[in-house]
């Protein structure tokens, strides 16, 4: 079981490297503008996770510098999540506001609608 899922981590972090989307380009304004509202995200993920290569994908292709926290390898994050998220299921966006107020947000396609409704211009 351990092999299989090894080979199957490598295979998707080998096809995601191979076809890493390009990042759209911001001028250095609009993208420091950017990384101050990421600046308030974290994303709980494992490497080779495929919903969460999905979702890195997606930071790659809006260029947002979202800091990811790797819940298998570090205790540290994986409690982090369950005592915040409630679940240890990845990938979960942690979500502050300038409030302090802080949302747990897990589903892959529901972290990248939520990414393009607030990044995407319309
Ligand atoms: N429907 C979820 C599936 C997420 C999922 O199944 N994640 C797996 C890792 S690939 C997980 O966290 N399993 C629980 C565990 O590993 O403890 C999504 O799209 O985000």
């Amino acid at each position: 079981m351990f092999i299989i899922r090894w080979i199957l981590g490598t295979l998707i972090l080998s096809i995601n490297w191979l076809t890493t989307p390009r990042g759209v380009k911001r001028d250095a304004v609009a993208q420091a503008a950017i990384d101050e509202q990421t600046g308030n995200l974290a994303l709980y993920q494992y490497k080779a996770c495929p919903f969460c290569v999905k979702v890195r994908r997606e930071m790659k292709r809006q260029s947002l510098n979202i800091e990811t926290r790797d819940a298998k390898r570090s205790e540290a994050v994986k409690q982090e999540l369950l005592a915040g998220g409630g679940l240890l299921k990845v990938p979960c966006l942690r979500i502050e506001n300038n409030q302090g107020q802080v949302q747990w947000m897990y589903e892959s396609t529901d972290i990248i609608d939520y990414l393009s409704g607030r990044f995407v211009p319309a």
